[in-house]
């Protein structure tokens, strides 16, 4: 053959391969939702996650050991690893290089190790084929065998062969990936976000030392923006992070590791003074909101082991009542992760594990293991039944704070709160529901609203901190009941006396506004907690937002503008400027709601064609939990660090 033959025969295999590769990828830009969720904030990293996924399956083999991030200046990533390399030699099937076929084909990374254990995520493991067909450029290379290869793609498709372009000592894959503006909406990355991951990922698989630096910003020294997430003990280091602000019960967390009927399990767990119940599973690494088998074989195990201890300690003998499964998880943070080699995952978000297996599995493994703890810790054994009796009497005095307010609002007619001035509207997915901070801001919520669909609750001063009071509070709060009410749900069954009952929902559009000062931030988290920690589902099923009142408005002759930021003002003020000189310019800092009249507020805030809400997401619940019991708990010093670093009103009141 000559040489011109070879390249046209290379070529020709490469299109009869190529006609395959692109209709799997194709798929993959035609319905993108459908393999990474969505092509919002969410999706976009969904593809930094979906790289490292693979190298972390590399590290849990035992070949890798650091994992390294970079952010660069144009929003491009780059995942380094120091594993084997993606195997570069020739797929003989495919008659094309392994890491061409990794990187193009759906699903096929990974099945090259058949011996090895390598379990898949549900959400992730979609292969890192995906991230390439929603990548408008992507760049692969592999140290292996000495040599350096190397493979770029568009779109998905390669661009040339996979060529050696250098010799190494070392071994490693390094992944750049530039995604496509044409499929995703949001293209920022978010530090922050992808930070959270990392540590997640770093106590969740202790010994792999995982790194992010962002490129965009420097700090004062000049360097870039930089974590480092490490982890020896794994998930009892995680647990304490968790509960760093607690006031917690035992010198250290209850470590359980160990495997039952093939499936690995590790669990930590801890008590604390709080009343809430903290449990995260996770299965191959994807936090599992929904929970499942594992979380059920989890309580099994620890009801079923604490009340034989507790019985047979005698110290329930002075108890007048029964103890329910609740008791024995106030107060706890637990974190369960499973690795499953095929898992089912079911549910609404696909995050419930459904393999029957895995119940057993974790019930045996959490009897056996806390069964020898009790035993051997006596002091802490006893600690624990004395919460589990406080949290018995705690639920008791609440079922009847609960009984006692849902009766009433039986008795009272409508029930509705007097407070509220609801819409006229009856179909909840056209409605909408303000809470608003302060009976002035609702009076003039009230008169700026539609009335046909948008109901207004005010809400006094600050509401219960649910962090910190004992639970039977929030059915004792007024301006609590009255949300409960007004929204028309109610929390508790004689089996859970946490579920909610949705069905009566009255709004679909659940609003929190309040003063764009720091008292109001403070009371818009007052309210955000006790969302998060007792209507969960509202926030999940996307029904909870935040209103954003503007910051000033700018007058000049006839003109006005209102402007929600400080750049935006700037700018404003610079456009009315005559010759550089601000005169006849008036800037009114609007410190509250009560700043603005009726029809103010209704321009800015309220009118759906020209406000802007944001909707409130979990995009990690472990991290939201530990911010949560952090911002309302009882230590100021990590509080104030929070706020400092996050405060966007800082400046402005200052
Ligand atoms: C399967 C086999 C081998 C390596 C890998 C997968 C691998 C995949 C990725 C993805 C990102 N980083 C990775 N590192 C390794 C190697 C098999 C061998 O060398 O015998």
């Amino acid at each position: 053959m000559t040489e011109e033959e070879k390249n046209n025969s290379a070529r020709e295999n490469y299109n009869a391969d190529n006609i395959q590769v692109l209709e799997g990828l194709e798929a993959v830009r035609k319905r993108p939702a459908m393999y990474i969720g969505d092509i919002s904030k969410r999706g976009l990293h969904h593809l930094v996650y979906e790289v490292i996924d693979n190298s972390i399956d590399e590290a849990l083999v035992g070949y890798c050991d650091i994992i390294e991030a970079f952010i660069h200046e144009d929003n491009s990533i780059s995942i380094t690893d120091n594993g084997r390399g993606i195997p570069t030699g020739m797929h003989e099937k495919e008659n094309r290089s392994a890491l061409e076929v990794v990187m193009t084909v759906l699903h096929a990374g990974g099945k090259f190790d058949k011996g090895s254990y390598k379990v898949s995520g549900g959400l992730h493991g979609v292969g890192v084929s995906c991230v390439n067909a929603l990548s408008k450029h992507l760049k692969v290379t592999v140290h292996r065998e000495d040599q350096v290869f190397f493979q770029e793609y568009n779109f998905g498709k390669p661009v040339e062969d996979v060529k050696v372009i250098g010799d190494s000592p070392k071994t490693g894959t390094i992944t750049w990936f530039k995604p496509d503006d044409g499929i995703f909406t949001e293209l920022v990355y978010d530090f922050e976000v992808i930070s959270a991951r990392l540590r997640e990922l770093a106590y969740l698989n202790k010994g792999i030392t995982l790194t992010i630096t962002d490129e965009r910003e420097k700090d004062e020294e000049g360097n870039f923006l930089f974590n480092k997430f490490y982890s020896d003990n794994g998930l009892s280091d995680f647990i304490e992070y968790l509960d760093a602000t607690r006031e917690i019960l035992m010198p250290n967390p209850i470590a359980i590791e160990g495997e039952k009927n093939g499936v690995p399990v590790e669990v930590s767990m801890q008590y604390n003074t709080s009343f809430a119940e903290n449990l995260h599973s996770y299965v191959n690494n994807i936090n599992t909101h929904e929970g499942g088998t594992h979380l059920s074989g989890f309580r099994r195990g620890l009801t079923r082991t604490l009340k034989s201890y507790a019985e047979k300690s005698g110290m329930l003998s002075k108890l007048k009542f029964d103890i329910s499964g609740d008791d024995f998880r106030e107060g706890l943070t637990a974190i369960i992760s499973v690795k499953v080699m095929e898992p089912q995952f079911e549910g609404q978000t696909k995050t419930k594990l459904g393999n029957s297996e895995v119940m057993g599995a974790v019930d045996q493994m959490i009897s056996e293991s806390l069964t020898n703890y009790l035993e051997e810790h006596p002091k802490e054994a006893r600690t624990i039944v004395n919460k589990v009796i406080l949290a018995a009497t705690a639920r008791h005095a609440a079922r009847k704070a609960r009984e006692l307010v849902q009766r009433k609002n039986v008795l009272s007619g409508s029930g509705l709160p007097g407070k509220l001035s609801d819409c006229s509207e009856r179909d909840p997915e056209l409605c909408e529901i303000y809470l608003v901070e302060g009976d002035s801001a609702g009076g003039t919520a009230k008169q700026g609203r539609d009335r046909k669909f948008q109901a207004i609750l005010p809400l006094r001063g600050k509401i219960l901190n649910v962090e910190k009071a004992m639970p039977h509070k929030i059915f004792e709060s007024e301006e609590i009941k009255n949300i409960f009410t007004a929204l028309g749900i109610t929390i508790g069954t004689e089996e859970d006396s946490k579920a909610l009952n949705l069905e009566k929902l009255r709004y679909h559009k659940i609003i929190i506004m309040t003063d764009a000062d720091v008292d109001g931030s403070h009371i818009a988290t007052l309210i955000l907690t006790f969302f998060f920690r007792h209507m969960t589902e509202l926030i999940e099923r996307g029904y909870v937002y935040i209103a954003t009142p503007p910051f000033y408005l700018i007058k000049k002759g006839k003109e006005q503008v209102y402007c929600w930021t400080e750049e935006e003002r700037e700018e404003v003020v610079k456009r009315l400027s005559t010759n550089g000189k601000e005169t006849g310019i008036h800037i009114q800092r609007y410190k509250g709601l009560g700043e603005m009249n009726a029809e103010q507020l209704w321009n800015t805030t309220m009118d759906p064609a020209f406000r802007t809400l944001r909707q409130v997401t979990i995009d990690n619940g472990t991290e939201a939990d530990r911010v949560f019991s952090m911002l309302m708990g009882d230590e100021v010093p990590p509080r104030r660090e929070f706020i400092e670093k996050n405060a966007k009103y800082a400046n402005i009141d200052a």
